[in-house]
C-alpha cells in the first residue's frame, strides 16, 4: 500500500517536474472556452487549436457564438480566445472592443484575406465591364430575381457577418437589393444552382475558402478601401454617407484574447501566440468539411494528422 502512495507519489512528482502534460501546476485547469461560429474554417480551425490545448495539458470547452458579439464576450472573460478575427467583416467590432479594453490583439496568422461581393467567372460574358462596379451596377437587372425585380439581388451572408451591403448599396446610388442568407451552405447552394443553368448571381464570398479549388470566380472591384470608409461620411465619393467603398483586398487574420489568459493559462497563451496559419491551409481546413463532408471534429483530426510538422513546434 505505501509502496503503491509513494509510486503514485512519485509518477506526479516527475509529471509535475518534467512537465509530461506541458501544464504546470500554477496554470488553471479551468476550461479555455472557445467560440466557434457559422462558417466551416473557423470551425474546424477552432478544433484544431482546442485539441492542440488539449495534448498539452489544458481543459477545452466550445460554445457557439454571435461572430460580432463574441469581441464583447471575449472583453468580459466569459470566452477565453477567438482564432478568426477577419478585418472586412470584423475589424470594426474588434477595434471597438479594443478601445474599451480586456480583450487583446494577439497577431496575424499568416495569411491575406479579403471577403466581398463575387461572382462566378461566367457571369463575366453576361455583363461587359466586370469587375467593376458601375459595370455590375449597369447590369442590374440581369441579377434580378422575383423579389428583387426590376432591382438586382445581392445575396449576402448570414445577419451577423454585418458587411453593410445596404449602407454601401445606398452611398453608392446601386439598384441592387441586400438579400441576406440564412446560412453559409444557403450561399453555397444558390452559387451551385445558378451556375449549372448559367443565370447571373452576385453574392458574398470570402478567401482563403474551398470555393476557389472548385469555382474560378472574381471579386467586384469596388471604390478602393481606406481609412475613414465606414465611419467618416466626407470620406470617399459619397460626401454625405459613409461605406462607400469595398472592404480592403489585403485584409487581415488575426487572432484575439482576454487580457487575463496570459496570467491564468501561460503555456496556452504562449501556443496561441505562436500558432499561424497560412491561406492554403486554412482552405483545406474548410474544405474538409465542405467537400469531403466530414464532420468538424473529424475534419480537425484529419488535417492534425496530415500536418503535424506545421504545428508541432507550437507545442515546445
Ligand atoms: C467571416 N467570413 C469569413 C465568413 O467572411
Amino acid at each position: 500500500m505505501i509502496f503503491k502512495i509513494m509510486k503514485t507519489f512519485v509518477v506526479l512528482v516527475v509529471m509535475a517536474t518534467f512537465g509530461a502534460t506541458g501544464v504546470s501546476a500554477q496554470e488553471s485547469d479551468d476550461p479555455i472556452i472557445i467560440p466557434t461560429h457559422n462558417w466551416n474554417s473557423q470551425i474546424v480551425m477552432s478544433h484544431v487549436v482546442g485539441k492542440l490545448l488539449e495534448k498539452a495539458g489544458y481543459n477545452v470547452e466550445y460554445t457557439p457564438m454571435d461572430s460580432q458579439e463574441v469581441y464583447e464576450s471575449i472583453r468580459l472573460g466569459d470566452v477565453t480566445l477567438e482564432l478568426e478575427v477577419w478585418e472586412g467583416t470584423f475589424g470594426q467590432s474588434f477595434n471597438a472592443a479594443l478601445e474599451k479594453g480586456g480583450i487583446i490583439d494577439v497577431g496575424d496568422h499568416n495569411a491575406i484575406t479579403r471577403e466581398d461581393w463575387w461572382y462566378p467567372a461566367y457571369v463575366e460574358e453576361l455583363c461587359p465591364g466586370l469587375p467593376d462596379w458601375r459595370a455590375l451596377n449597369r447590369c442590374a437587372p440581369q441579377f434580378s430575381t422575383p423579389k428583387t425585380s426590376p432591382k438586382g439581388r445581392f445575396l449576402a451572408g448570414p445577419v451577423d457577418w454585418l458587411q453593410n451591403d445596404q449602407e454601401r448599396v445606398d452611398a453608392l446610388g446601386m439598384d441592387f437589393i441586400v438579400v441576406n442568407a440564412d446560412s453559409a451552405s444557403a450561399l453555397w447552394a444558390e452559387l451551385e444552382s445558378a451556375s449549372r443553368g448559367g443565370v447571373p448571381i452576385v453574392l458574398f464570398n470570402w478567401t482563403p475558402n474551398f470555393i476557389e479549388a472548385i469555382h474560378d470566380g472574381r471579386f467586384i472591384e469596388f471604390p478602393e478601401y481606406g481609412k475613414g470608409c465606414k465611419d467618416d461620411p466626407s470620406w470617399g465619393p459619397n460626401k454625405e454617407k459613409t461605406h462607400d467603398c469595398g472592404n480592403p483586398p489585403n485584409g487581415y487574420l488575426k487572432k484575439a484574447a482576454w487580457e487575463g489568459m496570459e496570467e491564468k493559462w501561460p503555456g496556452a497563451y504562449r501556443i496561441l501566440e505562436k500558432l499561424s496559419f497560412t491561406n492554403l491551409e486554412i482552405a483545406e481546413m474548410a474544405a474538409f468539411v465542405d467537400v469531403n463532408r466530414l464532420d468538424p471534429e473529424d475534419a480537425a483530426d484529419a488535417w492534425l494528422h496530415e500536418n503535424e510538422r506545421v504545428w508541432k513546434s507550437w507545442l515546445q
